[in-house]
């Protein structure tokens, strides 16, 4: 219902999509329609100021108000109700007393850690904060992990590792196209992050060249300049390969590793013990194609590493990253303007949904749980004894793992993993074998049907919180429209059950309260967020972390740094620290300042193909839906454009299979089976098979896929495991 076209034009409200981590900035507006479907209410209009997407938006964007629609959103809280079995509507006050008995009753039984936590990267900076907050003072419990472990951790760990930080991208995705060469590893970033593929597309105008690593030639390897398709699984031999090259040819900068690096003999030792032929062998990428990479990446004068999840979604995702940020530091292409590594995070908030707490290991401001500074600091500015703060967890899939056997009740906030964990079928019977569970979502994910208690979440659009993207970037998302009468927001679902179980205080429901006590939780430590408030926040396009409080600033009891406390004091947003775009260009962020590399080997995956499971199957993401599609799914011009899961295959396999284009497919694993229709491409390897992971039901990726850990991230690997192929008759 389109308003009348003299009426007055609303506002537009500055706001961010609800999805991925590029967090496009987009206006809402809106329509003065007298409908009462809050998806009619507002509209998308383009931000063109907004530099990241410049008012791109990507499908999912455009159509994200589609959501918020009555009609597909839960509107009122559910409980089981034992009479019926069946999940039915209930008041708030039922559902938050049912759900603190829930928890209490667990704990008194089976002790504190019986209660498990399980979050979301797609929750702002505030709610995660406050979900860990729970977890740990309220619930007194170690178990709390989230859906993040599933995407950045190995990144994350190898980030860690080598640059005593982890940042996804360490610069600005403004200088992507000014860099000399940008070698991108398992990243299809022209489905993913749509609008960004206009940094590549620059950059190659710019002269600069583009390398993409992809076991399928995709829509972002169709842009390169070369395109290497190893067999999923083998990005870390192909790494050192490439650099086994690079010394052989003399290649290194060897004042670079000299003055910013230790550790290099020990990494060179290892590259030379991959040789290219053996490198060809493992990885299926001709010797050819290993010295045009290196002569494209090493002609260059500055260069990029971008990863994102094909190499990091495996069992040794941690040592392949770290293979790669070998090869920048070998080549002195980090450290330095316009070069470096970075992984391109997913989720709306996948950075600072990893700072701030909801991990098992972690505390705000990106500190150490098993850091004894770190928990004094934390526990003052959460007005308890360090020493009650529980120890680090267990890792998503270990927690969702261990439901309904250590782990018996969970309350679960932002997650579908019934669609979205590894070895799904498992994990959907592990969280039938609960005593309780608890989920707060926006929609009826499958997760939520097997709840005991569902909470009606409020959606981007209906609450003000911060999200950090992929750039590190700390950004405002504003309240455009009020939620359904019996919506509310994660915080005060938190708040609620906090005052059940004798919190009354410290869980307040105004996001800029959380924004303020996370300021000081994080103060001081490695994302540090101490010096952005919500007013700079409204003024800037964003302010990058570390942001401490300027010297002579405000003292820990939490007024705004930057502006006085009053708020009023004129310049003071000027006089701030800008935050921080650029990282590690004088040093790292290691005790020594040094970038540390790290001596790693080729291994195989956890499960090899043989002769009863020929093929490889690698999963991953299409344009049009999101993660476990519990959003994307709903919106009816998202599933037009794609319908449900397929199996890509290449012809070759096809042809002696016997398949056909469109003809369905059953994909067995020693995990389970899942079937969907053939979809025959040469844009494919002859040895591995492609599934989305976006559907629930017969066609389910995750029923197949392997939840075997990195040793040091605990990510499972979801890009690699052996399946055979069953064709079915077409009916
Ligand atoms: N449309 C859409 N966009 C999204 C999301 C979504 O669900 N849908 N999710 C968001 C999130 S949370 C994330 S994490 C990002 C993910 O963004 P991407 O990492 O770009 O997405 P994927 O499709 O999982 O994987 C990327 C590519 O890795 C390739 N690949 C598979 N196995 C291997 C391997 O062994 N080695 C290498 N080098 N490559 C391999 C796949 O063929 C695929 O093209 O996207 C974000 N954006
Ligand atoms: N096979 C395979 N599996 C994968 C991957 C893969 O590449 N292959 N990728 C993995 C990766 S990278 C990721 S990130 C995970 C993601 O997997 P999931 O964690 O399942 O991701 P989403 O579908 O985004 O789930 C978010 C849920 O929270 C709800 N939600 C959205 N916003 C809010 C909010 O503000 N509050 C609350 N309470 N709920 C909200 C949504 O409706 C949805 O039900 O999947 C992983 N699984
Ligand atoms: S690219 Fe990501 S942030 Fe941008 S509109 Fe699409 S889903 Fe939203
Ligand atoms: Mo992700």
């Amino acid at each position: 219902m389109p308003p009348a076209p003299d009426a007055p034009r609303s506002p537009l409200i500055a706001t961010h999509c609800p999805y991925c981590s590029l967090q496009c900035g987009m206006n809402l507006r809106a329509r003065g329609t007298q409908s009462t479907d809050p998806a009619e209410v507002v509209e998308v209009v383009e931000r063109p100021d907004f530099p990241v997407n410049r008012g791109a938006l990507c499908g999912k964007g455009r159509t994200a108000p589609a959501v918020l629609s009555s009609r597909v959103r839960l509107t009122g809280p559910l409980v089981r109700r034992p009479a019926t079995g069946r999940l039915e509507p209930a008041t708030w006050e039922e559902a938050l007393r049912l759900t603190a008995e829930g928890l209490r009753r667990t704990r008194a039984v089976h002790g504190a850690d019986a209660v498990g936590v399980f979050g979301g990267g797609g929750l702002t900076n505030e709610k995660a904060y406050a979900l860990g907050k729970f977890a740990r003072i309220v619930l007194g419990t170690s178990q709390i992990d989230y859906n993040g472990r599933f995407c950045m951790s190995s990144a994350a760990a190898a980030h860690q590792r080598a640059f005593g930080l982890d940042r996804g991208l360490p610069f600005p995705l403004e200088d992507v196209p000014r860099t000399g060469c940008v070698l991108l590893v398992g990243s299809n970033l022209a489905e993913t992050m749509p609008p960004a593929l206009r940094y590549l597309t620059e950059l190659r105008e710019n002269g600069g060249k583009l390398i993409v690593v992809d076991p399928r030639r995709t829509r972002t390897a169709e842009q390169a300049d070369l395109h290497l398709a190893p067999r999923p699984g083998t990005d870390l031999a192909l790494a050192l390969g490439l650099l086994h090259l690079v010394v052989a040819q003399g290649r290194t900068d060897e004042a670079f590793v000299r003055e910013r690096t230790t550790g290099w003999e020990e990494a060179r030792a290892s590259a030379m013990a991959h040789w290219p032929e053996l490198v060809e062998r493992i990885t299926g990428v001709g010797v050819p194609q290993l010295r045009a990479a290196v002569d494209m990446f090493c002609g260059a004068p500055t260069g990029m590493v971008l990863t994102a999840r094909g190499p990091e979604q495996q069992s040794k995702g941690t040592d392949t990253v770290g293979a790669w940020i070998n090869l920048v530091l070998a080549t002195g292409k980090a450290g330095r303007p316009l070069s470096g590594y970075g992984c391109l995070t997913g989720q709306g908030n996948g950075q600072g949904g990893r700072e701030h707490g909801q991990k098992a290991d972690q505390l705000p401001g990106y500190r150490r749980l098993d850091d004894p500074a770190a928990r004094t600091h934390v526990g003052r500015v959460w007005g308890v004894d360090p020493d009650t703060l529980p120890g680090p967890g267990r890792s998503a899939y270990e927690l969702l793992d261990a439901l309904g056997r250590d782990v018996k009740a969970l309350l679960l906030m932002g997650s579908n993993p019934v669609v979205s964990a590894p070895r799904a079928a498992h994990v959907e019977a592990r969280l039938g074998d609960l005593d309780f569970l608890a989920v707060a979502d926006v929609v009826l994910s499958e997760t939520a049907e097997l709840a005991d208690v569902v909470f009606p979440v409020t959606q981007w659009a209906e609450e003000t919180g911060t999200t950090t993207n992929l750039e590190g970037r700390v950004l405002l998302r504003r309240r455009a429209l009020a939620p359904p009468t019996e919506v509310r927001s994660d915080l005060e679902v938190l708040h609620g059950l906090a005052g059940l179980l004798g919190h009354g205080k410290g869980f307040p429901t105004d996001p800029e309260e959380v924004f303020e006590e996370l300021r000081r939780a994080s103060a001081g430590g490695p994302a540090d967020y101490s010096g952005i408030s919500y007013r700079r926040l409204e003024e800037e396009d964003g302010v990058f972390w570390p942001c401490p409080e300027p010297a002579g600033g405000t003292g820990t009891d939490g007024s705004a740094g930057g502006t006085a406390a009053d708020g009023s004091a004129p310049g003071a947003v000027s006089e701030a620290h800008p935050g921080t775009p650029r990282l590690f260009l004088e040093r790292f962020a290691t005790p020594d300042g040094r970038a540390r590399f790290v001596p790693v080997v080729h291994r195989e995956a956890a499960e090899e193909t043989d002769a009863e499971y020929p093929v490889v199957l690698t999963t991953g993401r299409v344009v049009a839906q999101y993660q476990s599609g519990a959003q994307t799914r709903r919106v009816a011009e998202l599933n037009a454009a794609a319908p449900g899961p397929f199996v890509e295959l290449h012809p070759r396999l096809a042809a002696r299979l016997g398949v056909a284009e469109g003809q369905p497919v059953a994909v067995v694993s020693r995990r389970g089976r899942a079937v969907a229709p053939a979809r025959v491409t040469d844009a494919i390897r002859p040895d591995t098979v492609f599934m989305p992971f976006h559907w629930a039901g017969g066609g389910r990726a995750n029923t197949l896929t392997n939840p075997a850990l990195d040793p040091t991230s605990r990510m499972p690997e979801f890009k690699v495991c052996a399946v055979r192929l069953e064709p079915l008759p077409a009916d």
